[in-house]
């Protein structure tokens, strides 16, 4: 018999347009070999060009979806995502900190692409303290590194090492940064440990502007982590895959495109050829 998939556990809000969210982490480890456990933190009304209402769960469900699994199953990685309240932090951070060998990737969702606010003030303070200091690697994109370094002491936080540096000082093992809002001709995204810049990788910049990208390459980091790969080659590897779903986007409504993270079943490759039909 062949081995069982890994099991990555997601946190994260349900997405109607099924682009990012609770789907998009579904479809990005069920498409890399896992098997996804689906915590929900917050009901979105959403569609492609945006994110109209945000319901949070009571925090009380969200523990009680995620101990449920957990005295289940063995979850080989944790994936993060949208929270919904401040409450829900709480809760979350109380329930993995029973769990600490198992590797967290935190993706610190601050807004939507349209810039639709999906945290608040304190809901970013309580993710610092209370999650960030759990987390193996945090994927914030060069905005939300800004954002969430800013303003605490009298240094130009601007430059993203130094935004990488207070991010480690708060307690995470890795940080790595993506590149999409910078002015360059290719989205560079850079890797950081306590040592500094571990790796970066540049990527031939697409055209569109896609919803989703980056729960499909935090869920990516997860399922590469549960699959026993060391952070160094997780990162590139999801990175990769993150890079031909953009690759293979599509725009099935009037706003944002989505990654197709099932492009290998399409591919000619990958698809299934029919030999006939009966
Ligand atoms: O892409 C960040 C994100 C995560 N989760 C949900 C979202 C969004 C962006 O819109 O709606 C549910």
């Amino acid at each position: 018999m062949s081995q069982p998939p890994p099991i990555v556990l997601s946190f994260a809000a349900s997405d109607s347009s099924g682009g990012a969210g609770a789907q998009a982490d579904i479809l990005t480890l069920a498409s890399m070999g896992c098997h996804p456990l689906s915590v929900i933190t917050a009901i979105t009304i959403q569609d492609t060009a945006g994110v109209d209402h945000v319901m949070a769960l009571d925090a009380e469900w969200v523990v009680d979806q995620a101990r449920a699994v957990l005295e289940d199953m063995p979850v080989h990685a944790f994936k993060i995502g949208m929270l919904g309240s401040v409450e829900t932090i709480a809760a979350i951070a109380e329930v993995i900190s029973d769990y600490p060998d198992i590797p967290l990737v935190l993706d610190p969702v601050l807004a939507s692409g349209r810039g639709d606010e999906l945290a608040s003030g304190s809901m970013r303070a309580a993710m610092c303290e209370l999650l960030l200091p759990q987390a193996t690697i945090i994927t914030p994109n060069s905005l939300e590194a800004r954002q969430l370094t800013q303003g605490d002491d009298e240094h130009d936080l601007q430059h993203l090492a130094q935004c990488a540096a207070r991010l480690l000082q708060m307690g995470c093992k890795y940080v790595l940064i993506t590149g999409t809002h910078e002015n360059t001709l290719q989205v560079t995204n850079h890797l950081y440990g306590c040592e500094g810049v571990i790796r970066s990788d540049s990527w031939y910049r697409l055209a569109d502007a896609y919803h989703g990208s980056g729960c499909t390459l935090a869920s990516a980091i997860a399922a590469t982590l549960a699959s026993g790969l060391p952070i160094v080659e997780s990162v590139y590897e999801a990175q990769a895959y993150t890079w031909q779903s953009l690759k293979a986007g599509f725009r099935p409504g009037m706003g944002q495109y989505l990654p197709d993270r099932m492009f290998w079943a399409r591919s000619e490759a990958g698809a299934v050829q029919r030999t006939g039909t009966k």
